[in-house]
């Protein structure tokens, strides 16, 4: 019963019925994990969206969220304005099942630990002053206000990079921005721990006095193996053992790529670029 986990698809649905072609997916057998930003920028949002819903209505996948879907449903729930320049899930806003999409959407984890692979996954990253059990506290809390019954409040309060430095003490929306900044947005992050949440290049690239956040000292979830996706500029690419990049950059004409946990072999598909901005 093999897991494969899969990186950022951004609507280019197409590419994850080549990758799942190319991997034998076996929907009575395979489970799949998606790293989150299954939709906008690519051309199939909708039916990105719909199909892993299914998989995951019966007990074959599981996802967490990225910053792209926190935008669909901030859209969707019209805390956000709709920008044809920088959106292209118009298709899940007007499609008859859009209530049932975004309900599901809103109801998905920002961090999913599986105890018996030895695996957790994450859109972008964990901040080093969290350790697993911490972030997945941390991650229950912002859980819990997507789902609650004032959750558009959220979104109202979701946009912003501030703070910037983790104190346990924060409280309020202060507190939940900045989570869900960690999980969703991070690339960046001080030795110190302050982050970082405009740069998006590559790893050679970083700001001055800054480090991807799994190469900062003493991270205290190191122990773990960690799958994240969010950073298209490394390219699957990380040195550090135990995380696990899997943004191969789909959506940008790279590839979409799944890694087998059981064995760690990575399977990729080539695309073509499917978006301009
Ligand atoms: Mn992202």
């Amino acid at each position: 019963m093999p897991t494969y986990a899969i990186g950022d698809i951004q609507g280019c649905f197409s590419y994850l019925e080549q990758l799942l072609d190319k991997i034998q997916f076996d929907p009575k057998k395979d489970f799949l994990w998606f790293t989150g930003d299954l939709i906008n920028r690519g051309p199939q949002s909708l039916e990105t969206l719909r199909f892993i819903k299914g998989l995951a209505q019966h007990n074959q996948a599981i996802t967490v969220l990225g910053n792209h879907d926190l935008t669909l449903l901030a859209v969707g729930y019209k805390k956000a304005p709709y920008n044809p320049l920088h959106h292209t899930f118009s298709d899940i806003l007007n499609a008859p099942d859009k209530n049932e999409l975004l309900d599901w959407l809103r109801h998905q984890p920002l961090l999913y630990h599986d105890v018996a692979l030895g695996y957790a996954v994450v859109h972008a990253g964990l901040h080093p002053q969290w350790d697993l059990t911490l972030a997945l506290s941390l991650a229950k809390e912002v859980e819990a206000a997507l789902q609650g019954v004032h959750f558009t409040d959220f979104f109202s309060n979701l946009y912003g990079n501030e703070p910037t430095v983790w104190n346990i003490e924060l409280t309020g929306w202060d507190r939940l921005r900045f989570i869900t900044n960690c999980f969703t947005r991070l690339r960046f992050c001080s030795p110190e721990g302050k982050i970082e949440l405009v740069s998006k290049e590559s790893t050679h690239y970083a700001p001055t006095n800054y480090l991807p956040w799994f190469e900062v000292p003493n991270r205290q979830n190191s122990a773990f193996n960690i799958i994240f996706g969010h950073w298209a500029a490394l390219e699957g690419r990380c040195n550090t053992p135990k995380v696990f990049a899997l943004d191969t950059g789909c959506v940008w004409g790279n590839a979409l790529t799944a890694l087998r946990l059981e064995d760690g072999i990575r399977f990729s598909v080539p695309c073509k670029k499917m978006t301009n901005s």
